[in-house]
């Protein structure tokens, strides 16, 4: 029997093409390399790959500027290379999830040369256009995430473009029912072809306030990190009326719709608004809108166990019967082994990256986990001369910009380039990353590769795990607590973590564990009566 609801708690893996395996070394990653890894894919134990845009693209912002959504770009093989990834994944019990950029698409998309040739043709409403203020300035004070305004003058048009990103992303106009249509005809044809799930990339920046109302500012006390460098001045507003509008809301159940027609194929929108908890559970509310929100409140630089509790309980409340997914980790952000890990001790870094791993999955929902976190990676320190990433290029140095958490995937540690390519590869691979390499970690039991694997293995046993609810308890101040139960079998596991690299003795007081079930590869603790001996960095699973 088929599995409809195969994404209530799945783990997704998202690989960044570019930067997984390159078959024809050009020193790109590619989709024939993304095959040739399909096995280690699966020996990993993940539901589900999601693949970052492989889509035909200037590559300006490295595929999240599309130029032809319907074609592979020739940098990574060509149609059949995609339609063969589909089958062998398939074949092998894994769901493949494409990202899709709908907010915006490249300067380069044939729908932009034709909107900005003139102010009266087929398509001259498909983009966001707007006359100058009688001064020349643009025509409101909207901010571009990328830096600087997010209008562009185009000379011929003689008219501005909304970006809400580079200049070279004009934001498509959905207000306009063609421009849905045309968005929704081109998922289609991935449906068609057999994918089982869409990332939504972006997906609050859909619509924008047709007043062109300015934003307001926001108080500094109000300005959250979220990986802006502090002298982004987009920080510094709140995007009520170029994000998340309320017409939003409209479009979702339209997608949903259509993809209510491919039965099993599941949505995964990338929320990020003023607030994001909300806007998930509105997203989220019913079935008639997206089946799940991914989470940026575990992307954040700081983090605690007051923290991650505080965030899990508030969305947890806020959602309903909404479904969340989770990610410590993607290309956007700095790698979780160095944005959270206070180490640099090599023992207690492994440590931490088995634990954080654990942890997450743990959580009620879905997870993301991006490549290279089942080795443990650093993040990769970049030379500015290297640099990639043209928001990091625009914020130097007060921030480095997405190239740090972007460099290959070490595969094998005497090869050249340890193994992604015998070319130049377009990001060097950190000299740190060689001896974390796959070959490397699969000669060792303990290692981070063979811990994830064998956790993966045991949680796919276990339905409270992956659809139970959630319950938080207050056990010590450096130790993630909670429950997960089944209202209806009343099955009920107690999961702990050491969020500290400190050994604790910690008395469980009233509660009674039946017995320990962690795994054999996270087993750091030992349980005598009513005291818990939880190792640094430690996980603990018991039955209660
Ligand atoms: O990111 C959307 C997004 O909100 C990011 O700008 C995020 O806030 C920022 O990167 C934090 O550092 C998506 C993609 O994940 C990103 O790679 C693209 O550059 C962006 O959309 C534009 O398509
Ligand atoms: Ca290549």
């Amino acid at each position: 029997s088929v599995n409809l609801d195969w994404w209530r708690g799945a783990i997704i893996y998202q690989v960044y093409p570019r930067s997984f395996m390159d078959s024809n070394h050009d020193g790109i990653g590619d989709i024939p390399g993304i095959n040739q890894k399909l096995d280690y894919i699966a020996s990993l134990g993940v539901d589900a790959i999601w693949v970052s845009p492989c889509f035909k693209s200037p590559m300006k912002d490295f595929g999240y500027d599309i130029s032809d959504y319907r074609a592979i770009d020739p940098i990574f093989g060509d149609l059949g290379d995609f339609e063969q990834l589909i089958e062998q994944a398939h074949a092998r019990g894994i769901k493949v999830m494409i990202d899709q950029v709908l907010s915006h698409t490249s300067d380069q998309h044939a729908w932009f040369n034709q909107s900005r040739q003139s102010q009266d043709n087929d398509k001259a409403d498909w983009y966001v256009w707007a006359d100058p203020k009688p001064c020349g300035a643009p025509p409101n004070n909207w901010l571009s995430i990328f830096g600087g305004p997010a209008w562009q003058w185009d000379s011929r048009r003689r008219q501005y473009y909304l970006h809400n990103f580079l200049d070279s992303q004009p934001d498509l106009n959905f207000h306009n029912p063609q421009v849905q249509q045309a968005v929704l005809d081109n998922i289609e044809f991935w449906l068609k072809k057999g994918v089982d799930g869409l990332r939504l990339d972006a997906i609050t920046f859909c619509f924008h306030d047709q007043l062109l109302r300015d934003n307001p500012a926001k108080p500094e006390n109000e300005r959250a990190g979220r990986g802006f460098s502090e002298d982004n001045p987009y920080a510094y507003q709140y995007h009520y009326y170029n994000n998340d509008r309320p017409e939003n809301i409209v479009f979702i159940e339209r997608l949903r719709a259509l993809l209510n027609r491919y039965p099993g194929s599941v949505s995964l929108g990338e929320v990020a608004s003023e607030d994001s908890l909300a806007t998930m559970a509105e997203y989220t509310k019913g079935d008639s809108r997206l089946h799940m929100t991914y989470s940026f409140e575990l992307l954040t630089k700081d983090y605690s166990v007051d923290y991650i509790r505080s965030t899990v309980e508030t969305l947890e409340n806020a959602l309903g019967d909404g479904w969340p997914c989770w990610a410590v980790g993607n290309h956007d952000v700095e790698r979780v082994v160095s944005r959270w890990g206070q180490s640099r001790d090599a023992f207690e870094q492994k440590q931490f990256a088995k634990m954080v791993t654990a942890m997450v999955c743990s959580l009620r929902g879905s997870v993301c986990l991006y490549q290279g976190e089942e080795l443990g990676l650093v993040e990769a320190e970049v030379a500015y001369e290297d640099l990639q990433d043209p928001y990091g290029i625009e914020f130097w140095p007060t921030f480095k910009g997405r190239d740090g958490c972007r460099t290959p995937m070490p595969w094998s540690h005497q090869a050249i380039n340890a193994g992604f390519s015998n070319g130049k590869p377009w990001l060097p691979v950190d000299s740190t990353h060689a001896e974390h390499s796959v070959d490397l970690q699969e000669q060792n039991p303990d290692s981070v590769l063979n811990t994830y694997r064998a956790f993966m293995a045991w949680r796919s046993q276990s339905q409270v795990l992956k659809s139970g609810e959630i319950e938080f308890i207050d056990l010590h101040s450096d130790v993630l607590a909670f429950y997960r139960y089944d209202p209806i079998s009343a099955e009920r596991i107690l999961c702990c973590f050491n969020l500290s690299n400190q050994a604790l003795d910690i008395d469980l007081g009233e509660i009674k564990c039946k017995r320990k079930i962690s795994p054999a590869c996270l087993d750091s603790a030992s349980i005598e009566y009513n005291a818990l001996s939880i190792g640094r960095y430690g996980c603990f699973y018991a039955e209660i």
